[in-house]
């Protein structure tokens, strides 16, 4: 094929950068300005670093914002889009009436808006300045949006607004469709990165029939594979941290980094989400207020302290400052008492390894790993000292802090080096603080992390034999393609039933460079791993299920994936979101 052959057609009304980014492979030049992208100027050849920064001086909420659930939805959601009433030209939501109404459910009904905040304090040495995010319950948006507390059985509605300023300048587009990684959610629901809306009617995403103001998603908190099993769906496919961010197609990475991703909790009768369930199967981890989630972002301010990004880098530069929860260096004040710690790395490119140290980063100290990515594992491993994390990735700990005298200072650090965009290089410590835990009073605690969490479905001799494809990840004229091609919203590249099961191998032929790959919709299970060709071992934390997978240089894996319940476009893409605005993206659909 050739570079234009993913052009977006001109009677879209849009020349996105897809057009342009063959224009530019052609020219080999950056100039990938649009009136959508005016104000943004060739990029620094050395990207300065940010300046000083005052550490622990701001705390975290001692516990997350819960997004309240509303009433009544005006005017009330329904099957078919609500063009007429604003909402944008999605397809008809999916099994609805089935999901619902049919089982005696009426879905929870949530409502957020996309919405700049224009005075948000990264940290006290930096001015306040604007920001992306969401609003619920509260007037000004924040970022992290507010948390999500679902749970398996009871459908929702979440109707997402885009109150963004639709003649904004400067890098990002004010334009949304929000992934929910990665629940089994409906195809119309999911956030297809075409699927893509803003307040304006020039703002419609090509995969859309229509513009719109708002969009309704349909998150049934079924189990993947409902059908397989009798509708009930299986248990061992119940997912627990997941988060909703920002897709636009050529815009995630931008408008992730100005601040649009929240976290969605989702828990069954096993993870209940209540250490004091008296259910005798639920496993009593620790619960609201001390279940806490942190996504962690690198970020880059300019001289002034302002916020900073190159969108026109197809290669990204790491941030040198790390955000946990919208703040650099803040201070999240820990009772004595066991903490479930959900970690999430929110991009857009570094990778971490944390460790909890000591006020001198002389000392580390052990914690139980009982999550990855948003699967509970097997059974907890015991005594861990370190989290690593590629984008997108998730890790789930738990830490008792009853260990510590009261007043005791400890450090979230992370050791891994990633001086450029390749990489990560090496671990190293000290490494950087990036997060402060000052001990508090003792609270009563009658949490525990059992031997066993969640059961793992084990591959019969059937799925093993499944049909198999490959996907190669790697650069191509300065870009990032798949097999050798690029994104193309209209384009599947795989067809697959519904209900069926594949095995897909991922290669990363290059040495250079790692590629968190995110396959949405249903999770998968590594088989198999090499490097430079020869077999390696699978590390006991990617032993559970997985939805993003991590391919080192000179990496590949084989994983093992269903497709089940609903039908429709789905991506799959590099989860460095600057490759993946810059075309490691494909879509695969199911049909029935
Ligand atoms: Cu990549």
């Amino acid at each position: 094929m050739n570079d234009e052959s993913h052009v977006i057609d001109e009677s879209h009304g849009k020349t996105r950068r897809a057009f342009l980014k063959g224009t530019a492979t052609a020219m080999a030049v950056p100039l990938l300005l649009t009136s959508r992208k005016s104000i943004a100027a060739t990029p620094p050849v050395v990207v300065p670093p940010s300046p000083p920064t005052t550490p622990w001086s701001v705390s975290l909420d001692d516990a997350v914002t819960k997004l309240n659930p509303v009433g009544a939805l005006d005017p009330a959601p329904q099957i078919v889009a609500n063009i007429g009433a604003g909402e944008a030209g999605r397809a008809d939501h999916q099994r609805f009436v089935e999901l619902t109404s049919a089982r005696g459910k009426s879905p929870t009904l949530y409502e957020m808006a996309a919405k700049e905040n224009p005075l948000w304090v990264f940290n006290p040495a930096y001015p306040p300045q604007a920001i992306w995010g969401f609003t619920g319950n509260t007037p000004d948006a924040t970022t992290p949006g507010p948390t999500i507390f679902a749970r398996y059985g009871q459908p929702i509605i979440c109707r997402i607004h885009n109150q963004l300023p639709y003649d904004h300048v400067g890098f990002g587009t004010p334009e949304i469709t929000t992934h929910l990684h990665n629940l089994h959610t409906p195809s119309e629901s999911d956030g297809f990165p075409g699927d893509f809306y803003g307040a304006h009617p020039d703002q419609k995403g090509p995969t859309l029939s229509a513009s719109g103001e708002f969009l309704d998603h349909f998150y049934p908190n079924i189990l993947a594979g409902y059908d397989e099993l009798g509708g009930i769906g299986d248990p061992r496919e119940a997912l627990g941290t997941l988060w909703y961010h920002d897709h636009t197609v050529d815009f995630t990475a931008p408008n992730v980094y100005l601040g649009m991703a929240g976290f969605y909790l989702l828990f069954d009768d096993l993870d209940s989400g209540d250490e004091h369930d008296p259910n005798p199967n639920a496993l009593r981890l620790p619960s609201y207020p001390y279940d806490y989630p942190m996504i962690l972002q690198d970020k880059r301010f300019d001289a002034n302290g302002v916020l900073v990004f190159d969108q026109f880098t197809p290669e990204g530069v790491p941030g040198d400052k790390v955000t946990v929860n919208g703040k650099i260096e803040p201070v999240l004040n820990v009772a004595r008492r066991k903490y479930r710690l959900r970690f999430l790395n929110g991009g857009p490119t570094r990778f971490y390894e944390l460790y909890l140290t000591n006020k001198t980063n002389t000392a580390t100290y052990t914690f139980t790993y009982i999550a990855n990515d948003g699967n509970l594992l097997p059974e907890p491993l015991a005594n861990q000292f370190k989290v690593r994390l590629g984008v997108a990735e998730r890790a789930d700990i738990v830490v008792d802090f009853s260990r510590f005298a009261k007043g005791t200072e400890l450090y979230l650090v992370n050791r891994l080096e990633q001086p450029d965009n390749r990489g990560p290089t090496k671990v190293q410590a000290p490494g950087t603080k990036i997060l402060q835990f000052k001990v508090g009073d003792s609270v009563p605690d009658v949490s525990q992390v059992p031997p066993q969490l969640r059961p793992l479905r084990s591959p019969t001799a059937a799925d093993l034999a499944a049909p198999q494809r490959q996907w190669v990840f790697s650069r191509r004229n300065g870009m990032w393609a798949v097999n050798d091609q690029f994104f193309d919203v209209f384009s599947p590249r795989a067809v697959m039933r519904r209900g069926s099961t594949e095995i897909w191998e991922l290669v990363n032929p290059d040495n250079g460079w790692s590629h968190p790959i995110h396959i949405h919709f249903e999770e998968g299970l590594i088989l198999s791993r090499t490097r430079n060709g020869s077999p390696v071992p699978i590390p006991p934390h990617e032993r559970g299920r997985k939805d993003v997978y991590v391919l080192g240089p000179a990496e590949s894996m084989k994983v093992l994936l269903r497709f089940r319940d609903f039908t429709g476009k789905y991506p799959m893409h590099c989860h460095n979101l600057v490759h993946e605005d810059h075309a490691m993206m494909i879509r695969w659909d199911i049909v029935p």
